[in-house]
């Protein structure tokens, strides 16, 4: 299935999801955002979906918000129009797992929309920074939030004030991406992984996600209470009773996503 300037395809259980602007560096104009909020939402709703990802091409994940599209807008314009920030937030909205497999340039908006899936998964040739500072503005998409979260105070400011590009090997230590593979192998790979989370119970994947993702919001006695009230939760699945059951009887689980 193809819209304008998004691919998406189900691979099983998985919805792969392939930013697709080449001629612009996948740069996020507003309608390639709404083909990706549509394809989204699909899967968000397709009860044989359990993992999505998303990814560009090998040369680049995305180059960030359009800069040809915002260059000429005012203050008023910008703030009346809520300018992108409306129509950014339902990737960081999804219940189910989404993986950003990123290869090439993830910079700006292309970083923050990588930094809004629950993991990232890179190739060697991955680039990441948040340049926004050398167009005489700052990042607004999360950049200064989630990446100081994500790599910490001194190497976020780092990026962010003075615009650098940080490659796939100082990511990976810095803690923004979770493992490096070959270009070659980026999109094989995180098929694989999309796969393994897939082969689980949605709804438990759906409150580990949730549950990880509180982590960012809430103290850490609360946090716990959270997790453990979820934790009791599951014992009211069938899913859990099977995968118990699989376990005692040496067999593998069928799980029926109840
Ligand atoms: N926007 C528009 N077009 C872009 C673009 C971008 N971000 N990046 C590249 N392009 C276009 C180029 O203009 C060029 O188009 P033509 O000239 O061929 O028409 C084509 O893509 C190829 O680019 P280059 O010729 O520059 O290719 P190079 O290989 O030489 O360089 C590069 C690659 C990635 C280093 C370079 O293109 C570059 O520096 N691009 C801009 C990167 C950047 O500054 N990104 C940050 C943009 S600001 C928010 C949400 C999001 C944001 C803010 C708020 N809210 C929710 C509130 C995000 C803001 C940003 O991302």
């Amino acid at each position: 299935m193809s819209d304008k300037f998004v691919l998406s395809e189900k691979i099983g259980k998985v919805g792969l999801i392939t930013l697709n602007r080449p001629d612009a560096l996948n740069a996020l104009c507003e309608s390639l955002i709404h083909d990706l909020e549509h394809i989204l939402e699909r899967y968000e709703s397709d009860s044989e979906i359990h993992c999505m990802i998303l990814m560009g091409s090998d040369t680049v994940f995305a180059a960030g918000a359009d800069i040809k599209e915002m260059q000429h807008k005012t203050y008023m314009e910008a703030y009346k129009e809520d300018l992108i920030t409306k129509d950014w937030t339902q990737v960081s909205a999804l219940r189910k797992p989404i993986i950003a497999a990123v290869s090439g340039y993830a910079l700006g908006g292309g970083c923050e929309l990588a930094m809004m899936c629950d993991f990232i998964i890179a190739s060697n040739t991955a680039k990441f920074g948040q340049p926004e500072v050398t167009l005489g503005t700052m990042p607004g998409a999360g950049g200064t939030q989630r990446l100081t979260r994500s790599i910490g105070k001194a190497k976020a400011m780092d990026m962010c004030l003075t615009g650098r590009i940080m490659d796939a090997h100082e990511a990976e230590k810095a803690g923004l991406v979770s493992r490096i593979v070959p270009v070659e192998e980026l999109r094989e790979e995180a098929l694989k992984v999309a796969q393994k989370i897939s082969s689980y119970s949605l709804p438990i994947l759906m409150m580990i996600k949730e549950s990880v993702s509180r982590a960012f919001e809430m103290p850490l006695s609360e946090g716990l209470r959270f997790e453990s009230r979820l934790f009791h939760s599951t014992f009211s699945t069938e899913d859990q009773k099977e995968g118990m059951a699989a376990f005692v009887e040496k067999r593998h689980p069928v799980f029926k996503d109840q």
